[in-house]
């Protein structure tokens, strides 16, 4: 089964204020959305970031896929890797960490892997997850991913925002509102609060007013390698008992194995090991104890299976991470988690603050009790809605925006602003 054409769509969807150790989230994300085509008239769906960079990288690969057997993974992952000549990429808001050779390669790969299994599944007639060994669960928890945010954009000035549906979130009853919002609407049953925004006291107040309000509710909390190694003890000394886990609180794997050595809770990371070639280095310092998986950067599906297998082995546990994504990613990570054994704790998605935008029919991806069944289609189970799809890219043409920048979006409205990292 040849593959015949490659269509790359640039899409942009509305995303709201969201605050973070960068900046702030711009009033629209950015994503690409992959068709593969092949020659039996399969087709398939994969999706990945947006940035300019990226999606110049994308189209770079492009023509040498082209004739690839669709089920010809591997040969698929050395064709990107030849045809990017040891590019490293890069982002500038860092929240992915830092980028390799090898974990760009990783990162192009991934979304064309999605779509051959897209493919591959609908040849056979089974889902995807069937393709990565089968279901050993068929609901996947996710968690309520709670961010301080302004109560809308500014159109000029901060303090002069439109509230959007869920308003602001800048204190500690700001985040529980907040918290309230998304269970009520979705049953989320962990819940993560995205920090690095205020100094740490305020943060852990936050955290603390989750817990009464949300008794026995697994909580995370991470502030994106915003603090020092020492701030990160002190924090994780205070939070002992009441995270299930402490999400990157140092910056680098030495940062993370120095604040390890005194945490009572496991530290979980997806920014200091984002590649295969960071696993050794952080095992041998134990520097983390759960890694968020992300086939977006961990070369697709079948090479976070290969990750999840290496966590196995050393005995570090394993969640999953997310950035602003749309329905196509959502169906990805919804089969990974299904098929993966070690993947116990609740996932993260922000699709709760893009769903209005989605490009994929309605139906499939809808949440009970915080969870989602896995989809039972063929393939990915899911379908991409050419109309929302055409108004997505017509949004990408128009916004003026051509890669994410969080800092200089926080910039226009307070120039003084700063990314640290590690701020405090
Ligand atoms: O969307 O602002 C955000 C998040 O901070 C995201 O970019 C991070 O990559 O969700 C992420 C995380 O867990 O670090
Ligand atoms: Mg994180």
């Amino acid at each position: 089964m040849k593959i015949t054409e490659i269509v790359l769509t640039p899409v942009a969807f509305r995303d709201p204020p969201l605050l973070n150790s960068a900046g702030v989230h711009e009033p629209w994300a950015l994503r690409t959305i992959v068709e593969v085509h092949t020659d039996e008239g399969i087709s398939g769906l994969g999706e990945t970031y947006g940035d300019i960079a990226h999606i110049e990288r994308l189209r770079q690969v492009v023509p040498s896929l082209i004739g690839l057997d669709a089920f010809a993974l591997g040969p698929m992952h050395q064709r990107v890797a030849a045809a990017l000549h040891g590019v490293t990429g890069f982002d500038t808001h860092g929240l992915t960490g830092k980028f390799s050779a090898p974990g760009t390669v990783d990162r192009v790969y991934s979304p064309f892997e999605v779509a051959c299994l897209d493919i591959q599944g609908k040849a056979v007639g089974r889902p995807v997850v069937d393709l990565l060994g089968g279901a050993v669960r068929t609901e996947i928890p996710y968690s309520a991913y709670l961010f301080y945010k302004w109560a809308g954009h500014p159109s000029a000035k901060l303090g002069d925002e439109e509230p959007d549906q869920w308003g602001a979130a800048l204190d500690p009853a700001g985040v529980v509102a907040q918290a309230k919002q998304l269970i009520d609407q979705y049953g989320f049953k962990s819940i993560k609060l995205k920090g690095g925004v205020f100094a740490p006291d305020q943060e852990v107040e936050a955290i603390k007013a989750l817990r009464e309000a949300f008794p026995g509710t697994p909580l995370r909390l991470d502030p994106n390698a915003a603090w020092h190694p020492e701030t990160g003890i002190k924090v994780a000394r205070e939070l002992d008992g009441i995270v299930e886990y402490l999400e990157d609180p140092s910056p680098e794997i030495e940062g993370m194995a120095e604040v390890a050595r005194s945490a009572p809770m496991p530290l979980a990371t997806n920014m200091c090991v984002v590649s295969f070639e960071h696993l050794a280095p952080a095992v041998e310092q134990d520097a983390v104890q759960v890694i968020l998986s992300d086939h977006h950067y961990w070369g697709g599906l079948t090479r976070s299976a290969k990750l999840a297998a290496i966590c196995e082995t050393f005995g570090i546990g394993l969640s999953m991470h997310s950035n602003s994504h749309l329905g196509i990613s959502l169906a990805a990570m919804t089969h990974l988690a299904a098929a993966t054994p070690n993947l116990t704790y609740a996932c993260d998605t922000h699709y709760p603050w893009n769903a209005a935008d989605d490009v994929v029919v309605p139906g499939v991806l809808s949440f009970k009790d915080g969870s989602l069944t896995v989809p039972s289609g063929p393939g990915l189970g899911v379908e991409l809605d050419r109309d929302v799809l055409a108004r997505l890219a017509e949004n990408y043409r128009t916004c003026g925006i051509v890669k994410r920048d969080d800092t200089g979006y926080m910039q226009k409205f307070n120039p003084e602003y700063e990314k640290r990292r590690p701020r405090w």
